[in-house]
């Protein structure tokens, strides 16, 4: 068994890449090694902030270590709100986040978007990146209420709901963060 940090507060999203991950791997959050630093995220594309993640984790504590960063792509607003997903109403608080989309998409009948995620691991003093997207559209109102961020307005193409409206599973099968751990998972299974 072979432990990783996994540079992430999101105790959702550690919830997520550890059900993914299960037997392999021992996952250990940014509590569990006591790094309670805000790790800067000022770089300008999700692999920026992945590697800024891994390479703090990896200078300060020499942990092996991956770090991802997410957010949604909306191709109307010119691919907000990007790097900016967390904060993008100026504050972490996603009900203003998501309210800000949707006024910003009022009358729009564009609504297609992604949610990406780049995975950034550090193992054996090498650098490697992992990456996963799923396109789907906004819709104009809040439904569903499991999984987190944005999930209540995206519904995946090919589907009637949206993130939220489906089970953690189902979304763990699906989404963005699924096909990068996967990706992830593979090369560490060839470790
Ligand atoms: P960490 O940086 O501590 O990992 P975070 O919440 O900031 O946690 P990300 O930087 O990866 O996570 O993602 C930025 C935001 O993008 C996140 O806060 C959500 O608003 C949104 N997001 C990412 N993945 C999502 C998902 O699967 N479903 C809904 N929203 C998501």
């Amino acid at each position: 068994m072979l432990e990783l940090v996994f540079a992430t507060n999101n105790a959702h999203k550690l919830e997520e890449v550890q059900a993914m991950v299960n037997d392999n791997f021992v996952l250990k959050s940014l509590k569990d090694i006591g790094c309670t630093d805000d790790i800067p995220e000022t770089g300008e594309t999700f692999a920026e902030n992945a590697k800024q993640k891994t390479d703090y984790l990896a200078n300060k504590y020499g942990l092996y270590c991956f770090g991802d960063d997410s957010g949604l792509e909306i191709d109307a607003l010119n691919g907000e709100p990007g790097v900016y997903s967390a904060r993008y109403s100026g504050s972490r608080d996603m009900e203003k986040n998501i309210e800000l989309v949707l006024s910003k998409l009022a009358g729009v009948n564009e609504r297609t978007a992604r949610f990406k995620t780049i995975i950034s691991l550090y193992l054996n003093e090498k650098q490697h990146f992992f990456e996963g997207a799923i396109e789907g559209v906004i819709i104009d109102e809040l439904r569903g209420t499991s999984g987190f961020g944005y999930d209540p307005i995206f519904i995946p193409n090919g589907y009637d709901r949206t993130f939220a409206e489906m089970s953690n599973e189902q979304k763990n099968s699906i989404s963005h963060r699924s096909i990068a751990v996967g990706k992830l998972a593979d090369f560490l299974k060839k470790f």
